[in-house]
């Protein structure tokens, strides 16, 4: 078969362009399969879906299928795509995150009159099964995580198991990446770069802990490493082979088991391939690591850590968002990646439930006391799925009009609880606080972004970061007056 997959355009993550690695995988086993496959990315595009699926029409070798990825925010860009696909005959199937946490939805009105399959959880042998059925003229059946209508009935299938064996995948099909269109992944030396060559490598999925605000509902909380071999030979293609400028390893937990991460920095220096400068896009887990780890970590490339701090307030880290780590495991983890030499990047949460003035005022002086190069402070989104958002639906109330208000960086306060206490006013406030206190009023940091090239080459993306992150606009306040909305889940 001949098929597109495709990822809607992240409107509201608009610097940074990734590549989408789930279709990578779904390619690289489809392609091992016998299929033809592209990858097409609205992020990195100039032109729309439809473009591709018209010209293999004209050239007589037309498009039979399109799969679509969705992350919540996105899954209404993603119907959009699956109408174009269905207008122009081709077989529509929408899998990601949010299918796997809501697939039903995609089947009522008016979605059901062009979305004809999706798919829970992680699909490499499951789409597979699927589109092999459809060439050989079959009506799917069990397929697992499989989701349709046939006639007016939903089918659905259990979703498919994770996959134990990570080795047994073949590499993602890297190569399909239009990879000089993409940005670096975070900006390591002079800003961002929009021709780098930087791919993503996962060398397991999934993660054993249960942050109350963490979505993971495809890779899930059983940790499956890759072996070090494997992820040493795919890194090997990703730098000998296709060029790497540079790399971002985007685990969930990529240190769990320390002597492993140890091994993978050793077998980097070994292979020479430690001259590509990596980071750890979504950060690691204070509590896994040591100072050997950062040293190991240094000597094989790594420029930068990120860590998810989340609050100041220990009760909060233990109470609250149960993160599974404590504040002084945090100061150590940072002293220990600094005193190796690494930059090192903090995430933080404003306006978990249970915040207040004081936890978020400690958030901030912690953030202060670490000094990270980089500090990334954000509100708390809450995502169906997770235990946040249970909580909130029991005490209090999401503020959403549609799936398109989940996404993490629009700025925004996404709910209210009715305890008294909580203040989504006072969570904006305390936020943009945090970016004055962090960015602003030190003059080193100031110093430090002046000197990023970038803030001077795009003048109109610096006015906007401004605005939004110091000044703020009113779309950004609190919607108290939105009370009386429902949940879009609800
Ligand atoms: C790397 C990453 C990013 C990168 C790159 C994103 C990209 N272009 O793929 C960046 C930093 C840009 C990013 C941005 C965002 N991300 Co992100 N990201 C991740 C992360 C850490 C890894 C993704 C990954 O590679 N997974 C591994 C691959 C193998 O899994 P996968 O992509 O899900 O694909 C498998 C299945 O889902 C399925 N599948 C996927 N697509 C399709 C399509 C078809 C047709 C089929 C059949 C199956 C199928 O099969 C694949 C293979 O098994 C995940 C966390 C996680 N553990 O998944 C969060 C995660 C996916 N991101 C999340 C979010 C919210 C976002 C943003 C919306 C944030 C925002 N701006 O608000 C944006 C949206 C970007 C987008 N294009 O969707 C959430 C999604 C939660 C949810 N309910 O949707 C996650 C789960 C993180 C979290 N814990 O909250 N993200
Ligand atoms: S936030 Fe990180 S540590 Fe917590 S559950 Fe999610 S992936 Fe695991």
């Amino acid at each position: 078969m001949r098929i597109i997959l495709a990822s809607p355009e992240a409107k509201v993550w608009s610097e940074r362009k990734h590549i989408p690695l789930g279709l990578g995988y779904l390619a690289a086993v489809l392609r091992e399969g016998g299929h033809e496959v592209i990858i097409y990315d609205a992020a990195i595009e100039d032109v729309g879906v439809e473009y591709y699926i018209d010209q293999a029409a004209a050239r007589g070798k037309p498009y039979h299928l399109i799969g679509i990825t969705a992350t919540t925010p996105l899954i209404s860009d993603a119907w959009e795509m699956a109408q174009l696909g269905k207008q122009r005959g081709l077989i529509t199937v929408l899998g990601g995150p949010h299918l796997t946490i809501m697939p039903f939805e995609s089947f009522q009105s008016p979605h059901d009159q062009y979305v004809d399959y999706a798919f829970k959880g992680e699909a490499e042998y499951s789409f597979l099964e699927l589109v092999n059925t459809l060439e050989a003229g079959r009506q799917p059946e069990v397929i697992p995580g499989i989701h349709f209508k046939r006639r007016d009935e939903l089918l659905s299938s259990v979703e498919s198991p994770m996959i134990p064996d990570l080795d047994a995948l073949p590499f993602p099909a890297h190569d399909l990446f239009k990879i000089d269109r993409y940005t670096n992944l975070q900006p390591l030396t002079d800003g961002l770069d929009p021709h780098a060559r930087s791919f993503t490598i996962l060398t397991s999925r999934g993660c054993p802990y249960k942050c109350t605000f963490c979505s993971k509902p495809v890779t899930g909380d059983t940790w499956r490493a890759r072996s070090v071999e494997s992820v040493v030979q795919e890194w090997k293609w990703l730098v000998k082979g296709l060029g790497a400028t540079e790399i971002g390893v985007t685990d969930d937990i990529w240190n769990l088991k320390l002597p492993r991460a140890k091994e993978l920095c050793r077998r980097l220096v070994e292979e020479g391939l430690h001259t590509v400068p990596w980071v750890t896009v979504h950060g690691m887990k204070v509590n896994h690591t040591d100072l050997e780890l950062f040293q190991l970590m240094k000597a094989a490339g790594c420029k930068r850590v990120g860590f998810g701090v989340e609050n100041g307030d220990e009760a909060m880290l233990r109470n609250v968002i149960r993160k599974g780590q404590t504040l002084e495991q945090v100061r150590e983890g940072f002293a220990n990646a600094k005193a190796a030499g690494l930059q090192t990047m903090g995430f933080f949460i404003f306006g978990m439930p249970g915040d207040t003035e004081e936890t978020m005022e400690k958030t901030i002086q912690l953030a202060l006391e670490l000094d990270p190069q980089l500090a990334n402070f954000m509100l708390a989104a809450p995502f169906p799925g997770t235990v946040m958002y249970d909580q909130i639906v029991e005490g209090g109330q999401v503020f959403a009009d549609n799936w398109t208000d989940f996404a993490i960086h629009e700025q925004r306060a996404r709910f209210t609880m009715h305890d008294g206490k909580y203040d989504p006013e006072l969570v904006i406030k305390k936020w943009r606080e945090a970016y004055r206190r962090f960015y602003l009023y030190r003059p080193e940091r100031v110093l430090e972004k002046m000197m990023f090239k970038e803030n001077w080459t795009n003048i109109p993306r610096t006015l906007a970061q401004v605005k939004r992150f110091f000044i703020g606009s009113k779309d950004q306040q609190a919607p108290a007056n939105k009370a009386g909305k429902a949940t879009v889940a609800a």
